[in-house]
């Protein structure tokens, strides 16, 4: 087992959990069933998590994970989440078994329905993640449903998604998934903070995100990103840092099919490339990669 890895399979390259109960692959989340080990695998993740985060996750995270019923004690009732979120945003959450084909996430996420795994993961890989459970999902993803950019973003991706398939380019689009949802970084008055899923999860990447010399901290650009491939299986080595969550809504109001052209149509970017034009918060040196020498996602 690796020691650090964060939402491995979490990708394009990931496999599929189980077989569809639906035509749209939901279930019911079967809250009443959980056991009492599971809650408490829950909590230990909760209370740990909850610690790191102030400082170093965003503003919105925060205050969405305040007005969410949230809390260390049980894993959240999906209903009783969607309740809160539909006020707010129009937003759903809905559980599924774990990873689901490209097309039924997409089609979810269009309609403003947030497939989250109902599973929890085992007590002995608390920082291991096979597939999305319910404390990626709930934990990582919920809290920033509350915020209104992050909404309509993630709405845009699924109706870009279907569309993306059509035009051979949903390697590119899944990229911009990747380097803002799953593991973007915000700016804040006081620096930089986590906005991503991915790392907002994972009790070793929130720190390594911020704090460690090794990886890029890059001004993100959407033509950029979608040329850069991204780790699965380990930590980012480099991260990409959006002015405020308001400018993802910019993305919404922009045609990507001319970006997919010229960035398929330009020279592919390993994780740790720099560019001569990239506009740097901090020149990572790579040294955890390079002591590592892991693979490219
Ligand atoms: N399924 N449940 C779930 N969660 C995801 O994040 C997910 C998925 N299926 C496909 C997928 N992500 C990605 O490969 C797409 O965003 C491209
Ligand atoms: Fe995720």
């Amino acid at each position: 087992m690796l020691a650090e890895p964060v939402a491995a399979k979490h990708g394009l390259a990931a496999g599929e959990a189980g077989r569809p109960a639906n035509a749209d692959w939901t279930i019911d989340q079967g809250w009443a069933n959980y056991s009492a080990a599971e809650h408490a695998t829950w909590k230990t993740l909760f209370e740990r998590q909850t610690k790191l985060l102030p400082g170093r996750a965003c503003d919105e995270f925060v205050q969405g994970m305040k007005d969410l019923p949230i809390g260390a004690d049980q894993i959240p009732d999906f209903r009783r989440l969607s309740e809160v979120l539909m006020q707010r945003t129009g937003w759903q959450v809905v559980a599924v078994p774990g990873l689901v084909p490209d097309d039924v996430f997409f089609e979810h996420l269009a309609n403003r329905r947030f497939p989250a795994g109902h599973f929890i993961r085992k007590p002995h890989e608390l920082d291991y993640l096979e597939e999305p459970d319910v404390f990626h999902d709930v934990f990582g993803h919920v809290p920033m449903l509350m915020n209104p950019a992050i909404a309509d973003f993630i709405q845009a991706y699924g109706q870009g998604g279907l569309r993306a398939q059509q035009l051979g380019c949903l390697p590119q689009l899944a990229r911009v998934y990747w380097y803002t949802i799953e593991f973007g970084l915000v700016q804040q008055r006081d620096g930089l903070r986590i906005y991503g899923a991915g790392i907002a999860s994972s009790f070793t990447e929130s720190v390594f995100c911020l704090d460690s010399p090794s990886p890029n901290r890059v001004r993100f650009d959407l033509e950029r990103v979608m040329r850069t491939h991204y780790r699965i299986d380990d930590f980012q080595e480099s991260y990409f840092v959006i002015r405020d969550l308001d400018e993802l809504l910019d993305f919404t109001r922009v045609d990507f099919a001319p970006l997919y052209q010229r960035a398929k149509n330009a020279r592919e970017l390993q994780p740790g490339d720099l560019l001569a034009d990239d506009v740097l918060f901090q020149r990572g040196d790579g040294s955890y990669h390079r002591a590592r020498n892991t693979v490219t996602g």
